[in-house]
């Protein structure tokens, strides 16, 4: 059988500012191969040059079991590191980019799935999604920045609970434990992630390249540099001709206000 070719394993669409990646090897539940992952690659690389914001979701049943086992099976220890660090560049592009992206989880969100679904900046999952790191049933260990990504997530006693044990963990779990942001209905995940994608891409582009860069970095700071930090970056944006404009129309009553969940704006 003639091998998948490598554009084929991601769509692509920009709907108004948003790009919509979707994860397109449904028959083999969007296990990632190592042509899968320059797909995504190639797809992030379009994101970045051409939309404010990202949505990633997986076409079939499932958003992504994980590493592609068949392929795997077949490496040597150095394809293996070399697997594994081009995963971290690949994920690393997405969480370190300069645009927000939002995933649509739905059914399994397995290994290098969740790991996949861990360098996206805010996750949503229908209450059908499922997550599990079944590495250890498979002898290997995770690969695609979970130790770091889905430990700072969830936890380090959650993510040993679920390697060791195999656990698996519903939506509502996975709210409960972190590892995703918000729950919706079946078949609601994707026009939910474009709603918070919308609502990102009108953000300031330099406040979103701030949140997404500086907190991971701050976070593994030491208090008092990442408030040294926080300093640097909090003057640098607020006086960005952006953040002028967008002050002064707050003070001349342009912008929208802060209301609580529920009330009318104007209200
Ligand atoms: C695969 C893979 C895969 C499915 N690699 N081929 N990930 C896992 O250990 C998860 C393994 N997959 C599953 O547990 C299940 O497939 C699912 C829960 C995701 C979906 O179940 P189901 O019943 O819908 O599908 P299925 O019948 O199990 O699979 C359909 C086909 O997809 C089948 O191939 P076919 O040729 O027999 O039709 C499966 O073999 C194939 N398939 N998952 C390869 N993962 C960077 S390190 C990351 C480390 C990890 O990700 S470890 C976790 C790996």
């Amino acid at each position: 059988m003639a091998e998948q070719a490598a554009s084929s394993f991601v769509t692509y669409e920009l709907q108004e500012d948003v790009a919509h990646i979707g994860l397109n090897r449904p028959e083999k539940r969007n296990a990632i191969s190592d042509a899968f992952i320059e797909a995504i690659a190639g797809a992030v690389a379009r994101a970045e040059s051409e939309a404010k914001a990202a949505v990633l979701y997986g076409h079939g049943d499932h958003f992504c079991a994980g590493l592609d086992l068949a392929e795997h099976v077949r490496k040597s220890p150095m394809e293996g590191v070399r697997s594994s660090r081009r995963w971290h560049a690949v994920f690393g592009g997405i969480e370190h980019g300069t645009i927000p992206w939002i995933s649509a989880l739905h059914g399994a969100v397995v290994g290098g799935g969740l790991e996949l679904a861990a360098a996206t900046h805010v996750r949503v999952a229908e209450r059908s999604a499922f997550f599990a790191l079944p590495e250890g049933q498979r002898g290997i260990f995770v690969g695609g920045g979970g130790s770091v990504r889905v430990a700072r997530l969830a936890g380090a006693a959650r993510m040993t609970d679920m390697m060791l044990t195999g656990r698996v963990a519903t939506a509502e779990e996975a709210e409960r434990w972190n590892l995703v942001q918000y729950v919706v209905e079946t078949g609601t995940a994707r026009a939910k992630a474009h709603e918070l994608a919308m609502i990102t891409a009108s953000n300031a582009p330099i406040s979103n390249y701030a949140v997404i860069n500086a907190l991971p970095r701050i976070q593994d700071m030491a208090k008092e540099d990442g408030l040294f930090v926080e300093s640097f970056i909090a003057s640098f944006t607020a006086t960005s001709p952006e953040a002028e404009e967008r002050l002064r129309a707050f003070l001349e009553k342009r912008a929208a206000r802060v209301r609580a969940p529920g009330a009318l704006e104007g209200g």
